[in-house]
C-alpha cells in the first residue's frame, strides 16, 4: 500500500536508512486502515540527541533508552555511556538534515544550529537561511557550479531557489520594482569572513540584470581601485577591507543601473606607518613599487616593518595594471594618476625622513638627505620648510608666538600624522572622484539599492578605539536588525490573525545609551575630555567610571581599562591613545606647510583638513559654547555618519547576510564549531534564533500538521476531511498547553521544542505499531 505523499519537501526525502524505509513500509498497512488522508508515517528514525564532549565540540548520540532520570546513551561511535539527562539536548529528527532555512529546525539549540551548517558546508553548500537572513560560510576555495552567468539567470527565472547571495539580490530588485521602496543589502561578518565577496557577488548579480548603459561596468571597476587604496594583507585575511563602505546603486524607473554612489567609514590610517609583522601596508604601495622599473620596496621603512612584500596569489604588478585601467574607467587621467601616485611616493619618502638628536633634552634636527629632499620635490615646497615643520611648532603663548623645539618622540608624531593625514586626504578625495565619475552629482530620480560591507564585532584580547567605534556601529545595526525582524514578525502573526501580545523581544537600547547618552555618556565624555586642556587617557577612564558605573552595560576596571557589554558578549578596552585618535589633529605647522606645497591635489587636502582642524581648535577655546556647537572629533564624525547612514537604512528594505569565517587558518573544508558557534553569536544569528524562539518560531500549514499527526488520532475523531478540525483535535489529544501554540487562518504556530515532543511521541507510536506488527507476524509464521 502507498501512503499519500504530499508534496510537502520534508517528506521526499528519499535517503532515510534502511532501518528507517523498512519501517515505513510496514506501518503503512495499520496506516492505512485508520485514514490514509491524516497518515504519513515516512521517516521515523530513533531519537537522537546532542551531548558536549570535553574539548567542547558537540557530539551526536542516539538514545536508546528514556526511562530514568539517567539515560543509558550509545555514543554513535558504537561506545555505550550513561549520560545525565540534563547534559543532553535534543537533536532534530533526521529529516532535517541539511535543511535550507534554520527555521525549520524543530530544535533551535546551538548543536542543532552549528550541525545542520556544518552538514550543508561540507557538501559545498555554503548559503543557508536562518528565517530572513542568509548565512553565507567562507568556502576558502572556488566552488563550481554556484557563480557565473547561467546561475544568475537561473535565479533570475527562478528555476534555482536554493539560498544564495543571487537570490537575496534577486529579491531586493523585485521588491524594489513591485513596492517602489529603495532596498539595501547589510553584509556583515568578522574579518576574512566573507563580506568583500559577497557584496561583489551582489553587485555582480545587479550588474548582469540592470546593465545595458554600460554604467555597471564602472560601477563594478570601483572595487579594484577601492581594493588596492582601503585593503591590506593582514593576520586574518590577506585582503583585508581596513574602510566600511556602503555603495547605493541607482536604478532607472526601467529598472537599469543609472549610476552609484559611495560612501567610506573609519579607514585605517595608523596602518600608513605602522604594521604588524606578516601584515603589509595597502596594497597600493606594492603595486606601485612592483610596476616601477627598480623594485625599491625593501627601501622604504613604512613597508619594510611587516617583512611581507608579498601575498601568495596576488600578482601586484598585474594588479597595478587593473587599477590604472579601472582609474581610467572612473575618468582619472593618466596626467592625475601620475599625481595620485607622486603622493603615494611622498607617503613612502616620508617614511625614511630621519633626525637625529642634537641635545641632552632630546631635541632633534632632520637628516638632510635624499629623503626629505624627495619628499619636498614630490609634493612641491622648499626642503626647508619641510624640516622646519617636522622640527618645531609654532605655539601662541598669551600674545607671542614662540618656537618649539620638538623631541625625538614629537617629532616621528608629527612625521607620521602628516603620513597618515596625506594618505586619508587621498582616499577621501578618491572616493569623491570616483562619486563624481559615478554621476552622484545627478539627483538620482529612480530607486536604489544600497550594499553594506561594514567590519563586523571585534573582540581581540586588546581593544582600542578602532574597535570602540566598530563595535558602537555594530550596536546599531543590531538595534536595526531587531527592529526589522520584530516588524517582520509581527507582520506574518497579524496576517494569521493570531495574538502577538505574548512575545517579548528584548532590545540593545541600554548599550546604545551608554554610547550616546548627553552630557553623561561614552561619546560626550570622550569629546569633553579630548578638548580639555588636562584630558589624558587615565582622567577619561576616570570619568567613564564615575559616571557611567550605574549602567548594566558598563563595568569600570582598574587604570585604562572599561568593560562594555556589548550584544554579542562583553569587550574589554584598553582607552590609552583614546584621546589622540578621536581628536585625530595634525599640526597647524603641517597644515600650513600643505596649503604652500605647490602640488594641485595638496592644496585641496589642506583647505579640508584647515576647516576640520578649525573646528576642533575653535571648541577647545571657547569650551562653554555650549552642546550644539559643531565637534569633529571622529567619534562624533563617525557618529554623524553613523546616524546618516541609519537613517538611510531606515528607509529602505533591508536583506540581510551574515559572513562566518569556518576556520582562522583561511583553509578549505575546515569547519571548526567553537569558532562558528561564537561568531553565530556575535551577527546576530543566534538571536535571529533567540528571537524566533521567543515568538512561535515553527509554522505548518493546518494541511501538513494534520497529515503528518492525525494517524495518532482515535478512529472516530479522525471521520472528517477538514484539516482545522483534525489539527485542533490532534492538539487536544495531545494536551498540549495553550501558550505553546496559536492556531492562525492558515498555519499553527509553535513555541519551540514543541513539535520535536509530538514528533518523540509519534516516533514512540510507530515504534509501538513496529513491534505489534513483527510480533503478530512471527506468530503467523
Ligand atoms: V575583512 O573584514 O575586509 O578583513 P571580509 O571582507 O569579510 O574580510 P573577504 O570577502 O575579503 O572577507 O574574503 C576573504 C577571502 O575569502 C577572499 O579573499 C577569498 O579568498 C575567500 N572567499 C570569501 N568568499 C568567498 C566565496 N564566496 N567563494 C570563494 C571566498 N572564496
Ligand atoms: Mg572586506
Amino acid at each position: 500500500t502507498n501512503l499519500p505523499l504530499g508534496d510537502d519537501d520534508d517528506n521526499e526525502d528519499g535517503d532515510g536508512d534502511a532501518e528507517d524505509d523498512g519501517l515505513a513500509s510496514s506501518v503503512s498497512d495499520h496506516a492505512n486502515k485508520h485514514d490514509e488522508i491524516w497518515a504519513d508515517t515516512t521517516a521515523y528514525s530513533k531519537p537522537h540527541g546532542w551531548c558536549q564532549l570535553p574539548d567542547g565540540n558537540w557530539a551526536l548520540v542516539k538514545i536508546l533508552s528514556n526511562s530514568s532520570e539517567h539515560s543509558p546513551i550509545c555514543l554513535l561511535q558504537g561506545k555505550l555511556l550513561r549520560l545525565n539527562s540534563e547534559t543532553l539536548l535534543p537533536a532534530n529528527p533526521d529529516i532535517l538534515n541539511g535543511v535550507d532555512d534554520l527555521m525549520q529546525l524543530s530544535y533551535l539549540n546551538e548543536p542543532s544550529v552549528l550541525y545542520n551548517l556544518q552538514y550543508r558546508y561540507s557538501q559545498n553548500m555554503i548559503y543557508t537561511k536562518a528565517g530572513p537572513v542568509l548565512v553565507a560560510i567562507n568556502p576558502f576555495k572556488k566552488i563550481a557550479n554556484l557563480y557565473g552567468n547561467s546561475y544568475i539567470q537561473a535565479y533570475r527565472s527562478k528555476s534555482l531557489e536554493s539560498p544564495h547571495v543571487y537570490a537575496i539580490a534577486d529579491t531586493a530588485l523585485r521588491e524594489m520594482i513591485r513596492d517602489e521602496i529603495n532596498q539595501s543589502i547589510i553584509i556583515s561578518g568578522e574579518s576574512g569572513a566573507g563580506k568583500t565577496e559577497t557584496a561583489k557577488i551582489a553587485m555582480q548579480y545587479l550588474a548582469a540584470l540592470g546593465g545595458g548603459s554600460g554604467i555597471e561596468y564602472e560601477v563594478l571597476q570601483t572595487n579594484p581601485i577601492l581594493e588596492a587604496f582601503g585593503n591590506a594583507k593582514t593576520l586574518r585575511n590577506d585582503n583585508s577591507s581596513r574602510f566600511g563602505k556602503l555603495i547605493e546603486i541607482h536604478f532607472s524607473t526601467t529598472g537599469k543601473i543609472s549610476g552609484a554612489q559611495i560612501q567610506t567609514f573609519l579607514l585605517e590610517k595608523s596602518r600608513v606607518v605602522q604594521c604588524a609583522k606578516g601584515e603589509r601596508s595597502y596594497h597600493i604601495f606594492y603595486q606601485l613599487c612592483a610596476g616601477a622599473p627598480i623594485p625599491l620596496r625593501e627601501d622604504y621603512k613604512y613597508l619594510k616593518q611587516g617583512n611581507c612584500f608579498e601575498v601568495t596569489g596576488i600578482n601586484d604588478i598585474e594588479r597595478f595594471h587593473d587599477v590604472k585601467n579601472a582609474l581610467n574607467v572612473v575618468r582619472i587621467s593618466d596626467e592625475v594618476q601620475e599625481k595620485i601616485f607622486g603622493i603615494l611616493a611622498s607617503v613612502l619618502w616620508l617614511g625614511n625622513v630621519s633626525f637625529t638628536v642634537i641635545d641632552n633634552e632630546n631635541h632633534i634636527q632632520v637628516v638632510t638627505d635624499e629623503a626629505v629632499h624627495t619628499v619636498a620635490k614630490l609634493i612641491g615646497c622648499d626642503a626647508v620648510d619641510l624640516k622646519l615643520a617636522l622640527e618645531t611648532r609654532k605655539m601662541k603663548v598669551g600674545n607671542d608666538h614662540i618656537i618649539q623645539k620638538l623631541t625625538l618622540s614629537q617629532a616621528i608624531d608629527t612625521r607620521d600624522a602628516l603620513a597618515k593625514s596625506l594618505y586619508s586626504s587621498l582616499f577621501q578625495w578618491l572616493v569623491e572622484q570616483i562619486n563624481i565619475s559615478l554621476g552622484s552629482g545627478k539627483r538620482c530620480t529612480g530607486r536604489s539599492i544600497s550594499i553594506l560591507d561594514i567590519y563586523g564585532f571585534e573582540s581581540f584580547e586588546k581593544n582600542s578605539f578602532e574597535q570602540f567605534c566598530i563595535n558602537y556601529a555594530n550596536e546599531r545595526l543590531q538595534q536595526h536588525f531587531n527592529r526589522h525582524l520584530f516588524k517582520l514578525e509581527q507582520e506574518e502573526y497579524i496576517q494569521d490573525g493570531i495574538d502577538w501580545a505574548n512575545v517579548e523581544f528584548e532590545d540593545n537600547k541600554d548599550c546604545l545609551s551608554l554610547f550616546e547618552r548627553k552630557p553623561l555618556g561614552l561619546l560626550s565624555i570622550l569629546d569633553e575630555e579630548s578638548i580639555f586642556p588636562n584630558g589624558t587617557d587615565l582622567t577619561f577612564a576616570n570619568k567613564l567610571r564615575q559616571h557611567l558605573s550605574y549602567n548594566s552595560c558598563f563595568r569600570g576596571e582598574r587604570g585604562n581599562i572599561f568593560n562594555i557589554n556589548h550584544y554579542a558578549g562583553e569587550v574589554s578596552y584598553d582607552a590609552s591613545c583614546f584621546l589622540e585618535k578621536n581628536r585625530d589633529l595634525l599640526h597647524m605647522d603641517s597644515i600650513q606647510l600643505l596649503a604652500r606645497c605647490t602640488h594641485e591635489l595638496l592644496k585641496i587636502f589642506s583647505s579640508k583638513i584647515l576647516l576640520m582642524s578649525e573646528k576642533i581648535l575653535n571648541l577647545s577655546s571657547r569650551r562653554s559654547s555650549g552642546p550644539d556647537s559643531p565637534k569633529c572629533s571622529v567619534a562624533t564624525k563617525f557618529k554623524r555618519q553613523l546616524f546618516q547612514l541609519m537613517q538611510r537604512l531606515e528607509n529602505t528594505t533591508p536583506h540581510f547576510i551574515r559572513c562566518i569565517k569556518p576556520n582562522n587558518s583561511q583553509l578549505p573544508s575546515t569547519y571548526e564549531q567553537g569558532l562558528v558557534l561564537q561568531q553565530l553569536k556575535c551577527c546576530g544569528v543566534l538571536e535571529v534564533v533567540r528571537i524566533s524562539r521567543s515568538g512561535y518560531p515553527t509554522r505548518m500549514s493546518h494541511h501538513k500538521f494534520a497529515r503528518r499527526y492525525g494517524f495518532l488520532l482515535l478512529e472516530s475523531v479522525v471521520a472528517t476531511h477538514d484539516p482545522l478540525s483534525v489539527s485542533i483535535a490532534i492538539l487536544r489529544q495531545f494536551d498540549l498547553s495553550p501558550e505553546m501554540y496559536q492556531v492562525g487562518y492558515t498555519k499553527l504556530f509553535f513555541r519551540t521544542g514543541q513539535i520535536g515532543i509530538l514528533e518523540d511521541t509519534r516516533n514512540r507510536t510507530l515504534d509501538g505499531i513496529l513491534r505489534i506488527q513483527s510480533w503478530f507476524r512471527g506468530h503467523k509464521a
